[in-house]
């Protein structure tokens, strides 16, 4: 018979109300509760975005549903059930390798709704996954990155391009256009994690695809948590050119994130959006990726591959 295979498909998490997000928030510290500053300042958050509450929850629904559809369409020679696994929410990442058990799947493929790999993003997904499915008995093997999938680079490169023509009237090499991601512990650097590379690499490919020539690299919603976390910042960046008088427009082209949620929707749409606006600088944000069909398309395909590679 056709082949049944399981997929677990991972991201980040959000809380489902705002009584949930101090547990959500919890378990963000690993257990420690958050102070209720800290609590007020997230929640204040949440409540400030638009596009629903909790929009993270309704776009990774409907990734994976549009996932599960591709790869069944696509691939009729095997048959592909899709597992949601989250970081910090319900139905947790070891939730959705016992449920996978439960329905009897015994092979399984994972992967994470994040394109870059670091040891502490995507390499922590995969690490729980693993070991629930060896204290079930599941065989599970995992796509670690995806950042230069061609139908990837396209879909981010038609997004600069849409989004350079709200400059208009300003030539396209006055426009700076910053490629960011979410910061993370310089510690990774000793780690030689590949994160900061593989960003670079895919901001290099968008810009070349798109013809870009003044860009640069940034990094976003670093945490507060008393240790070095990777710059520049995006929001000092926006000074410093501003200082420099570099540019007056600046394109934001988040690579790292492939959704609609509060990094995006709040990080972006509202502080350094209110950031730009104090200095003076046109700031125009590309489009999520969502449900894109490339980027679904780039998701099939690096499932597939992974379940049908010569073991
Ligand atoms: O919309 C939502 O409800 C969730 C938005 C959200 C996404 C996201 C993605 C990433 N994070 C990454 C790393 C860290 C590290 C810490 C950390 C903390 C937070 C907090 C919130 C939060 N993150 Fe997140 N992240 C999102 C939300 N993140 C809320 C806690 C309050 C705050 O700092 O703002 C620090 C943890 C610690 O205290 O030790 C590290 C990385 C990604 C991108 C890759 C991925 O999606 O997994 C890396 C979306």
């Amino acid at each position: 018979g056709r082949r049944k295979i399981g997929v677990l498909v991972m991201s980040y998490g959000t809380p489902e109300s705002i009584e949930q997000v101090e547990a959500y928030y919890t378990h963000i510290r690993r257990g420690n509760p958050p102070s209720p500053e800290q609590l007020k300042d997230l929640t204040d958050r949440y409540e400030a975005i638009v596009g629903g509450v909790f929009p993270l929850r309704e776009n990774t629904d409907n990734q994976v549903k549009a996932l599960e559809n591709r790869l069944n369409e696509k691939h009729p020679d095997a048959e592909f059930v899709c597992y949601q696994g989250l970081k910090h929410a319900s139905p947790l990442i070891e939730d959705g390798v016992e449920r996978m058990v439960a329905d009897g799947i015994t092979e399984a493929v994972g992967v994470v709704l994040a394109p870059h790999y670091s040891i502490m993003s995507v390499g922590g997904y995969i690490k729980r996954a693993q070991e629930k499915a060896d204290e079930l008995g599941l065989s599970i093997s995992f796509v670690r990155s995806y950042h230069l999938h061609p139908q990837l680079i396209e879909a981010l490169t038609i997004r600069v391009e849409e989004t350079l023509t709200r400059f208009q009237g300003v030539a396209k090499d006055k426009v700076l256009v910053m490629f960011t991601a979410h910061s993370l512990p310089e510690k990774i650097l000793e780690m030689k994690d590949p994160y900061p590379e593989q960003l670079l690499e895919t901001s290099r490919a968008i810009a070349a695809k798109a013809g870009v020539t003044q860009w640069q690299f940034g990094w976003q919603s670093a945490g507060q948590t008393g240790v070095p976390w990777l710059g520049p910042d995006l929001l000092d960046v926006l000074r410093t050119v501003k200082e420099e008088q570099r540019a007056e427009h600046v394109l934001v082209c988040p690579v790292g994130f492939v959704s609609d949620h509060l990094e995006v929707l709040y990080d972006l749409d509202i502080e350094a959006q209110s950031t730009a606006k104090e200095l003076g600088i046109h700031l125009e944000r590309t489009r999520s990726l969502n449900t894109d069909p490339l980027y679904m398309e780039t998701l099939s395909d690096v499932v597939y591959e992974r379940a049908f590679a010569a073991k």
